[in-house]
């Protein structure tokens, strides 16, 4: 299956949609992660709109795909993009981080369908993945699994056991993407703890590594569909981003981890973003 050129443009304006629906949530809300949602804003388009199976309607169905959002703080692109695949309501995107609202600063399972797992504590999703996609393996189905991590998160020592868990189970129903934009909490993850080579570690760890471009939905579909090709290993697809991705008020600029855009600032990246400044 390739992406065709239709599919291409609707992809492409659905993670434009999402972008502007993430900064105005965040805008309302006034607390929350900019950067690292916006950097896999297209990442999750293509999962959630080009390749997931899943049914809205019935969350828990059991020929669903799963997507595990280990990088949990990226909350505001998981609870979006699920609003705009129908799980939710999208009015209820204004409720972010409020009190008694299903949209916590974090994505907890136990109240928001759609949310296969609470997740927050970097980590821990790839462990996850690793059960459930070994579950799916014992049960004989098809459905395959899907973890996204930060670069920063890679940090991690868990995430190494869990890699070689992968691995030794030949997990091949597992594809892992990494969201390389560069940046963690505080500054370059290069100056914090380098984590590169990444994709060469990963390849050592036994995995089947594509290196990609993070915003460019082709490739990613591309590198998606492959990966349901690869047999007896499970893939890492290294996706290079830009933290903030989308406008120059928010592109490679660390203090945007964790603040959100002011009325002003939301007004220059919609203008952006509406007129595809930001290639
Ligand atoms: C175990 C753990 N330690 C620290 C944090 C605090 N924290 C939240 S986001 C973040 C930076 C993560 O960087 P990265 O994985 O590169 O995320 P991205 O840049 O994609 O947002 C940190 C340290 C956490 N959530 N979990």
């Amino acid at each position: 299956m390739a992406v065709s050129d239709e599919q291409l443009k609707a992809l492409k304006e659905k993670a434009k949609r999402i972008r502007i629906d993430i900064l105005k949530m965040l805008t309302d809300c006034g607390s929350g992660h900019t950067g690292g949602s916006l950097s896999a804003a297209d990442i999750a388009t293509a999962l959630y709109f080009y390749k997931m199976k899943y049914d809205p309607k019935k969350p828990d169905w059991k020929g669903r795909d799963n997507f595990i959002l280990s990088k949990g703080h990226a909350a505001p692109l998981l609870y979006t993009v699920l609003a705009h695949a129908g799980f939710i309501e999208k009015s209820e995107l204004c409720t972010l981080r409020k009190l008694g609202s299903r949209l916590q600063g974090h994505p907890d399972s136990k109240y928001l369908p759609g949310v296969e797992i609470s997740t927050g504590s970097l980590g821990q999703g790839l462990s996850v993945a690793n059960g459930v996609a070994l579950a799916h393996k014992l049960d004989r189905v098809p459905n395959r699994v899907y973890a996204l991590l930060g670069d920063g998160e890679l940090q991690e020592g868990q995430v190494w056991e869990a890699a070689m868990t992968a691995a030794h189970y030949k997990l091949d129903n597992l594809c892992a993407l990494v969201d390389n934009n560069g940046l963690q909490i505080d500054g370059p993850v290069a100056q914090v703890m380098g984590v590169e080579p990444i994709a060469d570690k990963w390849r050592a760890f036994g995995w089947e590594v594509m290196d990609i471009d993070g915003h460019d939905l082709g490739a990613i579909a591309a590198a998606l569909d492959r990966a349901e090709t690869v047999k007896g290993k499970p893939t890492m697809i290294v996706c290079r981003t830009v933290k903030g991705k989308g406008s120059k008020v928010f592109e490679g600029k660390v203090e945007f981890h964790g603040t959100t855009p002011s009325k002003e600032e939301l007004a220059i990246a919609t203008k952006e973003l509406e007129e595809g400044v930001c290639k």
